[in-house]
């Protein structure tokens, strides 16, 4: 899978990459990263790439012509039309079910926006918009690399054991159960016995219920789209009854 992104900053995209799984990835030829410096998309000998916004207001905003000369660039490199995603606080929220949707494009643009946004004209060509939440950045390059990260590691060979892949907490609907690793006892903190029972059944059964109960507790909004198995609806019941119980006992 190919990425290409449009930036005034390539060093914000460049950096990050170059680390770890998606670092990985590159070297080895299983997803591409083009950094596309919005700079060398200008005309003029200043390379200006923003100006005033008509009506006036705060700010800048990025020039259409730039934008419009780098996503023909693109479409010309590639040969056909594009998928142009814009990241912006107007966009729709970018979920996991995106994620594994735009996983399965051979190519996707990701444009990133700075300043008071991007002319509106640019939209002409933008296939989606999408936001990565309700918070307020500087700029689309974060979103975007969260954007590629989250799509990236879908790519089969990206991430190395796929079983990572397949049973991440949003896969299952569930939040992870608590991970250890040695030693078995740090500072006074034992790690759970049943861990270290190599009973593979009761660790299952413990790891669910470790998974449902922290998803009960702090994102119960989670557990009306998880696909519970039997066993894991048994627990969840038996979690429920213990918090009335408990909210019983305290008045
Ligand atoms: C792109 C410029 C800066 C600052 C208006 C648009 C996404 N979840 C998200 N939060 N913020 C962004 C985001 C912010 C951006 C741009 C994405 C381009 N800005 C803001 C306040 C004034 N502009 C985002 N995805």
């Amino acid at each position: 899978m190919t990425f290409d992104i449009v930036t005034i900053f390539p060093a914000m995209i460049e950096q990050p990459l170059a680390a770890g799984i998606l670092g990985r990835a590159i070297d080895g030829g299983v997803i591409d990263v083009k950094v596309r410096d919005l700079r060398d998309f200008t005309t003029d000998r200043h390379r200006v790439v923003d100006d005033e916004p008509y009506g006036g207001g705060p700010g800048m905003v990025l020039k259409p012509e730039p934008i419009f000369r780098a996503l023909d660039a693109i479409e010309a490199a590639r040969g056909g039309p594009l998928t142009v995603i814009m990241t912006s606080p107007q966009g729709k929220r970018f979920t996991q079910d995106a994620a594994r949707r735009l996983s399965g494009a051979a190519h996707i643009v990701l444009l990133c926006g700075r300043y008071e946004g991007i002319d509106d004209r640019v939209r002409e060509r933008v296939t989606e918009e999408l936001s990565i939440g309700d918070y307020v950045l500087t700029g689309g390059e974060l979103a975007a690399l969260v954007v590629l990260d989250a799509v990236a590691r879908l790519v089969p060979g990206v991430v190395g054991d796929e079983r990572s892949v397949a049973e991440d907490s949003f896969s299952r609907g569930l939040l992870d159960f608590p991970q250890y690793t040695r030693p078995a006892e740090f500072a006074a903190l034992r790690v759970p016995d049943v861990l270290l029972s190599g009973n593979h059944a009761e660790i299952r059964r413990w790891r669910k219920r470790e998974a449902l109960s922290r998803t009960l507790s702090r994102r119960p909004d989670l557990l009306d789209a998880a696909e519970l198995d039997d066993e894991e609806q048994e627990i969840l019941r038996e979690l429920r009854e213990d918090g009335t119980a408990r909210q019983r006992a305290d008045g």
